[in-house]
């Protein structure tokens, strides 16, 4: 692969910062977005607190209850999934107007292939330029990191917050990588490095000491992960900045006026949203094989669900089968109430 650029582009305490921003009083003060904390009773986890909140120990997915503990004299605040959405539309769009591969993977983050700027020094300079226009227009901060691929650039970014850029270049990257924790390396999680610890007989580790060990002895130990990990702790991440297809796909959403358990209603609606696209495919005449299923929990937490086949998808009872299929699955891994369910077809076929 020839070498690339890639940048990686991340906004910081996103959902607390577009508050802030409407309401100018609460700067300086801790800001804790997510559940009602009803005095320390209330149910529910923090979805973003600003960064005078953290130094309190608050961050997303603490128990609401918790972070009123930590801090009960600061700013609680409602998600505003609406506003936020609306926010994250603009700064995507001017993404979108500067780079033409641009990988969405959350509201507030981006990756964005620009080998097209051809230097490290050019590169540094567009990141610059993107984070002081998204300021100017929406006076929020991003924070971006760039490198040779997108594990080093989402590290950097990482590293660069709050409001900062970091540029890693490709004759760093080794030694950039080497002193960090081994659970800043995605797809680390607690169970892999307990498995580590566990082989290396310590109880942290760096980069540089899984470095150390043979790939056969990484496989045997994390299986084909383990085979991954072997290049990561190198900073080699050949993965694709891969652009979306919403363009070309067709897909429709619905929100619930209020959060919802009841399969009943979930799956009614979600039948409407899958009969709705399967008849637009048929107007435009368009196949498909993708069947993407997004699903939204209270507290804005978003995830998405993809299925491809490898035939085209030919009846609506097919689709519909498929679909209820994938959104079963999230209601089966997750018992938060569901504010939003959505279906997007994907992988046209010829
Ligand atoms: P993040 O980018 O992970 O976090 P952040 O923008 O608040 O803070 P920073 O990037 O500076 O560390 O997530 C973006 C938004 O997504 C966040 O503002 C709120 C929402 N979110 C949740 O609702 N639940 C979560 O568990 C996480 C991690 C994020
Ligand atoms: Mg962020």
């Amino acid at each position: 692969m020839t070498e690339r650029i890639i940048l990686h582009l991340d906004m910081d305490a996103f959902f607390a910062a577009v508050e802030e921003r409407e309401s100018p009083h609460f700067k300086g003060k801790p800001v804790v977005v997510g559940a009602d904390p009803l005095e320390g009773k209330g149910r529910g986890v923090v979805s973003t607190a600003n960064y005078e909140a953290r130094k309190y120990g608050i961050h997303s997915a603490l128990p609401i209850s918790t972070a009123y503990r930590l801090c009960p004299q600061a700013v609680f605040l409602p998600v505003n999934g609406e506003l936020y959405n609306e926010v994250s539309g603009r700064i995507m769009e001017i993404l979108h107007k500067h780079a033409s591969v641009v990988e969405q993977v959350s509201l507030d983050e981006a990756y964005l292939d620009i080998s097209f700027v051809g230097t490290y020094r050019k590169a540094e300079k567009f990141g610059q330029d993107i984070r002081e226009e998204i300021f100017e227009r929406e006076r929020l901060p991003a924070s971006c990191g760039v490198g040779p691929n997108k594990m080093i650039a989402k590290i950097a970014c990482g590293r660069a917050k709050p409001n900062g850029i970091l540029i890693v270049e490709p004759k760093d990257v080794e030694k950039f990588l080497e002193p960090l924790d081994i659970q800043e390396i995605p797809g680390v999680g607690p169970k892999t490095a307990a498995l580590l610890y566990q082989a290396l007989q310590k109880q942290e580790l760096t980069v540089a000491d899984v470095k150390k060990m043979r790939k056969e002895e990484l496989i045997d130990l994390l299986g084909a992960y383990g085979g991954d990990l072997y290049d990561k702790v190198r900073g080699v991440d050949e993965s694709p900045v891969v652009v979306d297809e919403e363009v070309k796909s067709i897909g429709k959403e619905h929100t619930f006026s209020i959060d919802t358990r009841d399969g009943e209603e979930i799956f009614l609606v979600f039948r409407g949203l899958v009969k709705d696209v399967w008849q637009e495919a048929k107007e435009q005449g368009i196949s498909f094989k993708g069947i993407t299923v997004r699903c939204r929990f209270q507290g804005f937490e978003t995830h998405t669900k993809t299925k491809t086949r490898k035939e085209g998808i030919k009846t609506e009872a097919v689709f519909q089968k498929e679909a209820s299929a994938l959104l079963l699955r999230f209601l089966v891994e997750n018992p938060k109430p569901v504010r939003l369910v959505g279906i997007r077809i994907g992988s046209l076929s010829a």
